[in-house]
């Protein structure tokens, strides 16, 4: 694979018009373990196999820089020997260019539509391998497989088991498996994902390489790897799972997989915080912890930060008097003077409960009751983690709005005319 992957970076960075062309296999933009694994191991079946011209390349679908975020699929690289230097990622090749000057293929795993900004693309793919709903026209030029497995990594396991099991080795082997176990759930059919197709491939994964890791074990350490955030500086770990809501106000809530005493310890905390702010326009960031327990219940956090003291008290007040529902927030002390903090109570209020009183809280700040979403703004949206497979809702493309630091001071003088009002 390392030898594969290299031959694929040499190319790509040697790409002239005059080349054969690039045959891309691409994942959907979450850039989830399985987007990744699907895309690395089928593009490696093609090389192996296809009889074509054109260069075979896995290309992940998210900028280098963002693979940071995503922790799970670096734990997984490190445990199989790969280095992410040796990955290609969407923004070291211009599929549009290739495109233009005709160099261009394409073979979509883990999901069967591109998205809008890449839909010109469209008539140049040649093949899908996909577990999602079917949202492609059928087409003669196109062959499709789309069946509701478990993971996508299932089908592109069957296709190399079927097709070339003399390619697949110990390495391989452990990266597809892996991705079945996660996405899988461990195989629990409690959980609803595994289907006997992905429990036929797995267990004829552990049949040939009886040296892979026990399951339960790979399951637990690649799960607890989603949620380490150990690497990450103040700014990722904002970004990776932050939504953003704004009206008269820009904020944002992001979910922490921290303490939030451990968050509050950070070095120079309340410097990187403004400069978050500053940078992507936000005037108020609520801060939700969750971490568990010995016996594996989830604690809630909760903090507000804004360098605006009227902002910062009224939200705060708003979200202790919340009636529906009641979060139970116990002030906590903070050695911020900017971060209000609290331990809250109702340990079942996740964002998704949080964000209506915060929406709330906004319109109330707003005589004309303008409220955007990120879910349905396009322009702020940035990067949620993706939790499971799912294509929908984990955007990496668009990148993060642009602000002129003209906006930001008047943002500035806003705000504080609109909370002193109060
Ligand atoms: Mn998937």
């Amino acid at each position: 694979m390392e030898e594969f992957l290299s031959s694929c970076q040499r190319a790509v960075q040697a790409n002239t018009d005059q080349g054969p062309g690039f045959h891309v296999v691409l994942g959907n933009e979450a850039c989830d373990v399985d987007s990744m694994v699907s895309a690395l191991a089928y593009a490696y079946f093609l090389s192996k196999t296809a009889h074509s011209e054109m260069l075979v390349v896995p290309l992940l679908n998210i900028a280098q820089s963002d693979l940071v975020l995503r922790s799970d699929n670096i734990f997984l690289l490190r445990q199989t020997n790969l280095s992410p230097d040796l990955l290609l990622f969407r923004d070291q090749l211009d599929l549009q260019a290739l495109h233009r000057n005709g160099n261009l293929c394409l073979t979509l795993v883990d999901h069967n539509v591109l998205p809008s900004s890449d839909s010109n693309l469209e008539g140049v793919v040649v093949e899908v391998l996909d577990h999602h709903l079917l949202e492609r026209e059928p087409s003669s030029s196109c062959p499709v497989t789309v069946e509701m497995v478990g993971s996508c990594a299932t089908l592109v396991t069957e296709r190399i088991i079927q097709k070339a099991p003399q390619i697949l080795d110990q390495q391989l082997a452990q990266l597809l498996y892996a991705t079945v176990v996660l996405d899988c759930v461990n195989m629990a059919p409690a959980a609803g994902k595994v289907t006997p197709k992905d429990s036929q491939y797995a267990a004829a994964l552990e049949k040939r390489f009886s040296t892979l890791p026990p399951r339960g074990a790979l399951f637990q350490a690649l799960q607890n790897a989603k949620f380490d955030v150990s690497g990450l500086n103040t700014e990722q770990m904002l970004l990776k799972d932050m939504k953003v809501v704004s009206g008269i106000l820009n904020l944002a809530i992001s979910v922490l997989y921290v303490t939030l005493e451990e968050f509050l310890q950070r070095a120079r905390l309340e410097a990187e915080l403004s400069r978050f702010c500053q940078k992507f326009g936000f005037d108020l960031l609520v801060l939700m912890t969750i971490s568990f327990n010995e016996s594996k219940q989830p604690i809630r956090e909760l903090a507000v930060f804004s360098l605006s003291i009227n902002c910062r008290e009224q939200l705060s007040h708003y979200l202790e008097q919340a009636p529906n529902p009641v979060l139970n927030l116990c002030p906590i002390s903070s050695p911020h003077p900017h971060i209000t903090a609290y331990e809250q109570g109702n340990s079942l209020a996740s964002r998704k409960k949080v964000l209506p009183i915060v929406k709330d809280f906004l319109r109330e700040q707003d005589a004309n009751g303008l409220i955007r979403d990120s879910e349905e703004d396009e322009e702020s949206r940035v990067p949620p983690t993706p939790m499971n497979s799912l294509v929908d809702g984990c955007p990496l493309d668009d990148g993060l709005p642009h602000i002129s630091a003209k906006d930001l001071e008047e943002k500035f003088s806003k705000m504080e005319a609109d909370c002193g009002r109060k």
